[in-house]
């Protein structure tokens, strides 16, 4: 069986706590694509673990891959580690796999990132973790892959091909060329290159004999939806491609193979960063939302702007994603709001539509149309099956499953894995 897992709108869905939840019926769980941009929180207990490589299938028996889709700093997958094993986990070659083309995020992308977000006018609010850069790296064909990280030789013989063109650019980015060729950055490097070896493994293969094997296959995607370098809200987005199919490409699995796919639905919408939301709310509501929901960044820190639930935009994620079921996440941020308000259409240029424009500039521009809803006030963080809802709250949900048209299967309402119950 194989599940691909992805963000229906704009990121912080919620996915790690749904992998966490449902890696229990997988043998491998694998990351597709993005790198540390991302930011997966699981909470076990008192336990809050936030994951930017590791798949956040890591804390149960599945082996847990990262494809060579991703973009992965290595420092940053020694600290997981070393996190992982502070509390007891053993993250050895058995639990997680590298493939040997991962590209490889260098020193001189997070710098380079940085230089130029700094210099933008119009900013896009990227993570400053230079996953743009990385994929730039990776579609010029100038990317140190991670079977070279691990290869002392190989890795200094590619350091001499790429670092003349990499210090012009930095320097062009008014940065410091120096950094392309710091020997104790290459020195650090190095080490990390000969810890990860033993990890280095081909997902696809690996993928595709535990398909053939009849084993459970879960790809877990980062960012969401609308930030698909693609079929996103350019220029707001990500450098990768966050939508489904993107698991098949990245991961080198033939779409005949999928099974299910799952999105992860926010019950009303955020987003961290620059680029339209139309729904978006500012003023004490936006506030209160984003305070009742915890809607910070998990890497950056920066607030989320928060709006109430917009179905053009999840009509179009469930286009792209062909979706068969839906994991509605955070109900329980809702509560004490009245009336909850789920924004069915836009205005634009004086027509109704129900669906968004193409092009950014023409979402910018959408107003928004709202059908109003009855909230609830009682404390949904204990409530443990959908019949013990609040009448209101069923309703809420029973009106975006029709509005939708896609099944929600997992209600969840709180952080910890216990919070979530099935909707049947
Ligand atoms: P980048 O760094 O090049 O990928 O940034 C480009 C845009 O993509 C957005 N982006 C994200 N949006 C939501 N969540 C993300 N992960 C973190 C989290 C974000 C954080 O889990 O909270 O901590 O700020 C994520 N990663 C990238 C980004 O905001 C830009 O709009
Ligand atoms: P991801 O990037 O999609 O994995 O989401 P993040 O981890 O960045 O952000 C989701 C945040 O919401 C995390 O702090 C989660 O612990 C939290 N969370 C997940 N589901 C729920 C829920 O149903 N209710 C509440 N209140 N918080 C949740
Ligand atoms: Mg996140």
């Amino acid at each position: 069986m194989f599940t691909i897992i992805t963000g229906a709108q704009f990121g912080d869905e919620g996915k790690g706590k749904i992998v966490d939840l449902l890696a229990k019926d997988y043998d491998i769980v694998a990351r597709f694509q993005g790198g540390n941009n991302a930011g997966h929180t699981v909470r076990v207990g008192d336990e809050v673990y936030k994951l930017h490589l590791i798949p956040s299938g890591i804390l149960l028996n599945a082996r847990v891959l990262i494809g060579p889709g991703v973009v992965l700093n290595p420092e940053v997958l020694a600290e997981e580690i070393a996190m992982f094993e502070k509390h007891g986990i053993k993250v050895d070659s058995e639990k997680l796999g590298v493939d040997a083309k991962t590209s490889i995020i260098m020193p001189y992308h997070v710098e380079m990132d940085g230089l130029r977000e700094e210099s933008r006018v119009e900013k896009i609010g990227t993570t400053k973790r230079g996953i743009g850069y990385a994929y730039i790296d990776k579609v010029a064909r100038d990317e140190f892959r991670m079977a070279e990280l691990v290869d002392k030789g190989r890795f200094l013989a590619r350091l001499e091909e790429l670092a003349p063109q990499k210090e012009k650019e930095i320097a062009a980015l008014g940065g410091d060329p120096k950094i392309v060729r710091d020997p104790t950055l290459v020195e650090r490097y190095l080490e990390l290159g000969k810890q990860f070896a033993p990890y280095i493994t081909d997902v696809s293969r690996e993928i595709n004999k535990a398909l053939d094997e009849g084993k459970h296959v879960m790809a877990e995607a980062a960012q969401g939806t609308h930030l698909d370098v693609i079929h996103g809200t350019q220029k707001f987005v990500t450098s990768s491609s966050t939508v489904a199919g993107s698991a098949c490409a990245n991961l080198g699995v033939g779409p005949t193979r999928v099974n299910n796919v799952t999105a992860i639905v926010k019950a009303y919408i955020t987003r961290v960063g620059e680029g339209p939301l139309p729904t978006e709310l500012t003023g004490e509501l936006g506030e209160k939302l984003q305070k009742a929901g915890g809607e910070f960044g998990t890497v950056t820190g920066r607030g989320r702007r928060c709006g109430w639930f917009d179905l053009p935009l999840l009509k179009k994620a469930i286009a792209l994603n062909g979706y068969t079921e839906i994991s509605l996440t955070k109900l329980d941020v809702l509560s004490g709001l009245n009336p909850i308000r789920i924004c069915t259409g836009y205005t634009f240029k004086g027509e109704n539509l129900d669906y968004p424009p193409e092009l950014t500039e023409d979402l910018a521009e959408c107003m928004p149309v709202y059908e109003d809803l009855p909230g609830w006030e009682t404390d949904l963080t204990e409530v443990k099956a959908f019949e013990e809802l609040p009448e209101n709250a069923r309703n809420y949900v029973k009106r975006l499953e029709e509005l939708m048209k896609v099944p929600v299967n997992y209600i969840s309402v709180g952080p910890g894995r216990e919070q979530t119950f099935k909707k049947e």
